[in-house]
C-alpha cells in the first residue's frame, strides 16, 4: 500500500517538475484541492475550460481557411472544429467533454428538492424502480407503480378526470427542477379556463413515459399527461419533456402519444410549451385520439 509520505514525494516531484517547466507561481488555487499542504509552494490555478470562450474556439491546426471553420461552428452548438493530436482528441476539447459528461452523470442520479415538491402539493409515488442505478438498467421497472404507488393514487386521487396531470424525474431532475414553476401553472390555469375537470396532480420518482398506461389504470383519465425529465445532454441537463396520450391503455405505445419536447429557457420556452400543451389536450379531446390516430384525423378533416 501507498503511504502518505510516498505520496507527499510524489506531490513534491510533480510541483518541482511544474515549477521547472514555469508553470506556478502566476496562476491561482487549484491545488488546494487536491494538496492543500503543498498549495502554498505552488499557485495553481487552471482555467475554467466550460466557458464559452473555450468552447467556441477552433483546435484546428493550421486551417486553410479560418472565416469557413468560424462560421460554421457559430452555426451549431455539436463539437466541431476540435482538432485531434495523432488518432487521439486535444487536451481541451477532452476536458470539455469530460465536464460535459459530469454534468450529465450529476443529472442522471440527481434527487428532486422535496420543497419544490410542497410548493406544488404534490405527494410523492414510486415506480417499481427501487433504486436509481436499477431504473436506470430496468426501464420496464419505471412503466409499473409499485404497490404502494397503486394504494396511494387509489385513495388520494380524483377519479375519472378529463386531464391527469403528474410530474416524474425520469432521466432528469434537474429538468424537473428548472420547468416546473413555469410551465406547471401555466397547464393548470389553461386547462382550468377551458373548464376541463382535472386530476390530481402527484411526482413520480423513476417513471418512464409507459407510465402513462398504468396510471391511467388507475385514474381513468380522458387525457394523461407527464412532465418529465429527457435523458441529458452532453452538459445539458435542465430539458423536460411532455408526453401525453388520449385514454392510455395497457397496450398503448409511444405511437399513441404525443410529446413536447426539449422544455428550457433556450429551448421550447417553458411558459409557450405549457400553452401548447393545453391546446394539444384540447385537440385530443375534441377528436377523442392522440399520437398517429389524431394526426391522421386532423390531416383527414383538413382535406
Ligand atoms: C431516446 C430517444 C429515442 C429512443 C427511445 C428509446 C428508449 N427506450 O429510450 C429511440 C431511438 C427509439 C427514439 C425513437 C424515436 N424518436 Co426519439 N428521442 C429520444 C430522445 C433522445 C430522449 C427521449 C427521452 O429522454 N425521453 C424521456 C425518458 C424518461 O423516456 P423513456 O421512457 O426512457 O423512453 C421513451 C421516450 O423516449 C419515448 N420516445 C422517444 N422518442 C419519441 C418520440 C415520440 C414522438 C414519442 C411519442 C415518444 C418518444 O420512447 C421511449 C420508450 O417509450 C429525445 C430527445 C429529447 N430532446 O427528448 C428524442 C425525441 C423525443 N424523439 C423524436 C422522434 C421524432 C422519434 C421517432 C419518431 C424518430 C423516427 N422517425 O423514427 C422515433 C419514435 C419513437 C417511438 N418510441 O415510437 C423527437 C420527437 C419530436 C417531436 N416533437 O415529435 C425527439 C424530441 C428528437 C428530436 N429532437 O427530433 N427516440
Amino acid at each position: 500500500m501507498i503511504t502518505q509520505q510516498q505520496i507527499d514525494a510524489i506531490i513534491d516531484a510533480v510541483i518541482a517538475e511544474l515549477q521547472r517547466q514555469g508553470v506556478g507561481n502566476e496562476r491561482g488555487s487549484a491545488l488546494h484541492a487536491i494538496a492543500p499542504s503543498h498549495a502554498s509552494e505552488l499557485n495553481l490555478d487552471l482555467p475554467d475550460i466550460t466557458t464559452s470562450e473555450y468552447r467556441t474556439r477552433s483546435y484546428v491546426e493550421n486551417t486553410r481557411k479560418p472565416d469557413v471553420l468560424r462560421a460554421l461552428m457559430s452555426t451549431t452548438p455539436s463539437r466541431i472544429g476540435i482538432g485531434h493530436a495523432g488518432p487521439r482528441y486535444r487536451n481541451i476539447p477532452q476536458f470539455i467533454f469530460l465536464a460535459d459528461h459530469a454534468v450529465t452523470q450529476d443529472a442522471l442520479f440527481k434527487e428532486i428538492d422535496p420543497a419544490l415538491l410542497q410548493q406544488f402539493n404534490l405527494f410523492q409515488v414510486q415506480t417499481q424502480a427501487s433504486n436509481r442505478q436499477e431504473y436506470l438498467l430496468r426501464p420496464d421497472l419505471g412503466r409499473k407503480l409499485s404497490d404502494a404507488a397503486r394504494k396511494t393514487l387509489q385513495e388520494k386521487c380524483v377519479k375519472n378526470p378529463d386531464v391527469q396531470l403528474y410530474v416524474s424525474d425520469g432521466l432528469s431532475a434537474a429538468a424537473i427542477e428548472h420547468n416546473l414553476r413555469d410551465i406547471f401553472p401555466v397547464i393548470q390555469q389553461g386547462l382550468q379556463q377551458a373548464g376541463l375537470k382535472m386530476g390530481t396532480p402527484f411526482y413520480v420518482k423513476y417513471g418512464r413515459v409507459g407510465l402513462l398506461n398504468d396510471v391511467n389504470s388507475i385514474v381513468d383519465a380522458k387525457v394523461v399527461v407527464t412532465l418529465i425529465g429527457e435523458r441529458p445532454g452532453l452538459g445539458r441537463a435542465e430539458a423536460a419533456s411532455v408526453y401525453m396520450g388520449y385514454r392510455p391503455q395497457p397496450d398503448s405505445s409511444d405511437a399513441d402519444r404525443d410529446v413536447v419536447c426539449n422544455i428550457f429557457n433556450g429551448g421550447t420556452n417553458p411558459l409557450e410549451a405549457g400553452a401548447y400543451v393545453v391546446e394539444y389536450i384540447k385537440r385530443m379531446l375534441k377528436h377523442q385520439a392522440s399520437g398517429i390516430k389524431l394526426k391522421l384525423i386532423e390531416q383527414g378533416a383538413s382535406k
